[in-house]
C-alpha cells in the first residue's frame, strides 16, 4: 500500500514538475524560426532578378518562400519592418492564385504595329509588399528575397555537425568537405561556410590536400564559376602597401606555414592585374593560388571533426 501511495504521488508530482515540451529548434544562424510556422525564414536584402533566386535560396537549404499560411504573410510584414528603406517589394514564390500588378499598367500603345499586336507584357512573377499584400511584377526587376524552410525539411548533418547537405568524410583527414553549388566572392564564400557550421578550407596538412585535391577532382562544374580550375580557401592578404611583398594569412590568422600548408602552384602567387589579394586551390593539383576576391569562384566548406 504504502509503495502504491509513493508511486502514485511520484507520477502526480512528475507531471507537475515536468516542463511542457519546450520547442527550441535550430538552424543556421542567419535564419529566424517561427514557432507557430514551425519554419525558418531569411530575408535576402541584397537585390536580385528573379531567375537567381531558386539557386540563393537552394544552396541555404530552403526555398523562394510561398506564402501559404497566415504565418508566412505575417513573417513577411514583420521582416520588412527590420529594414525601412530597402522598398517595398520581396520576391516570394508563387502561390498559384490571380494578383494585382504592383504596379500601374504601362500606356498601351494603341498605334497598331506591323503585325497588328499591340504592347506585349513580359513575364510576371510574384512579390510580397511591405503592407503584406502578394502582388506581380515584371520578373527582371531587381528585388530582396525571401526564403524559407519548414523545421522538418532543415538540413542537419548529424555526422559532420553542419546544417547542410552533401558534406563528405575524408576519413584520411577526420574531416567533412563540400563544394556548394553556386559561385560568390570569396566575402560571400567565407560567410555562407560559417552560415553553415563550418569555414572555409584551410589546408594544414599534405594529407588534407590529397582529400580536398580528390574532392574537387570527383564534384561535378559549380555553374556560373568565372573559372573552373580554382575554389577560394580559407586565405587572404591585405594590400600592401608599397613594394612590400603581400603577405597571406588564413582565416584563423595563421601564415600557411604556421597553418601546415604553404605548396603554391608554379608561379604562384603571381597577383595577376595587381588584384589578387585572396587564397584559392586549384583543381589541377590542389595547390594554392591568388585569385580576385571580388570574382565568383565556387568554394570549399570544412568542418573538422575532433
Ligand atoms: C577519390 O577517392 C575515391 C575514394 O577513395 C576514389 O574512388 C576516387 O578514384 C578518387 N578520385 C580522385 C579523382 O582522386
Ligand atoms: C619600390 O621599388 C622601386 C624599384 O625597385 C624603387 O625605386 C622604389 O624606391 C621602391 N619604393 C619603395 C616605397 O620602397
Ligand atoms: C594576428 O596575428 C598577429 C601576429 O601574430 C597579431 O599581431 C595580430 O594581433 C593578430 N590579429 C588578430 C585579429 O588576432
Ligand atoms: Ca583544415
Ligand atoms: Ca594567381
Amino acid at each position: 500500500m504504502e509503495k502504491y501511495v509513493i508511486f502514485v504521488l511520484c507520477i502526480i508530482l512528475g507531471s507537475a514538475v515536468a516542463p511542457s515540451p519546450k520547442i527550441t529548434k535550430q538552424y543556421r544562424g542567419d535564419y529566424v524560426y517561427n514557432r507557430r510556422a514551425d519554419a525558418f525564414y531569411k530575408f535576402h536584402i541584397e537585390t536580385v532578378r528573379n531567375w537567381q533566386v531558386s539557386r540563393l535560396c537552394e544552396v541555404e537549404g530552403a526555398q523562394l518562400m510561398v506564402p501559404q499560411s497566415d504565418y508566412d504573410i505575417m513573417q513577411l510584414h514583420a521582416m520588412f519592418k527590420q529594414y525601412p528603406d530597402i522598398g517595398n517589394f520581396a520576391w516570394v514564390g508563387n502561390d498559384g492564385q490571380k494578383h494585382e500588378s504592383a504596379e500601374e499598367q504601362p500606356i498601351i500603345d494603341l498605334t497598331p504595329s506591323d503585325n497588328g499586336n499591340s504592347y506585349v507584357r513580359g513575364a510576371e512573377c510574384s512579390v510580397g509588399t511591405r503592407t503584406g499584400e502578394i502582388e506581380i511584377m515584371p520578373c527582371y526587376r531587381q528585388l530582396p528575397f525571401i526564403c524559407k524552410v519548414a523545421a522538418k525539411d532543415a538540413p542537419y548533418d548529424e555526422h559532420c555537425h553542419v546544417f547542410g547537405k552533401d558534406y563528405k568524410y575524408y576519413s584520411s583527414v577526420g574531416g567533412c568537405y563540400k563544394i556548394p553549388r553556386l559561385p560568390y566572392t570569396w566575402s560571400q564564400a567565407y560567410s555562407e561556410c560559417q552560415a553553415e557550421g563550418a569555414h572555409l578550407l584551410v589546408l594544414n596538412s599534405e594529407a588534407e590536400h590529397d582529400a580536398v585535391f580528390n574532392l574537387t577532382n570527383t564534384e561535378e562544374k559549380v555553374e556560373g564559376s568565372k573559372a573552373h580550375y580554382f575554389f577560394f580557401a580559407g586565405f587572404r592578404a591585405d594590400k600592401p602597401v608599397g613594394n612590400a611583398t603581400a603577405v597571406f594569412k588564413t582565416i584563423f590568422n595563421q601564415t600557411l606555414e604556421e597553418a601546415g600548408y604553404a605548396v603554391w602552384s608554379d608561379n604562384e602567387p603571381n597577383n595577376a592585374l595587381g588584384r589578387e589579394y585572396c587564397g584559392s586551390v586549384f583543381k589541377n593539383d590542389g595547390k594554392l593560388n591568388d585569385v580576385d576576391c571580388t570574382h565568383e569562384f565556387g568554394f570549399i566548406c570544412e568542418k573538422e571533426l575532433s
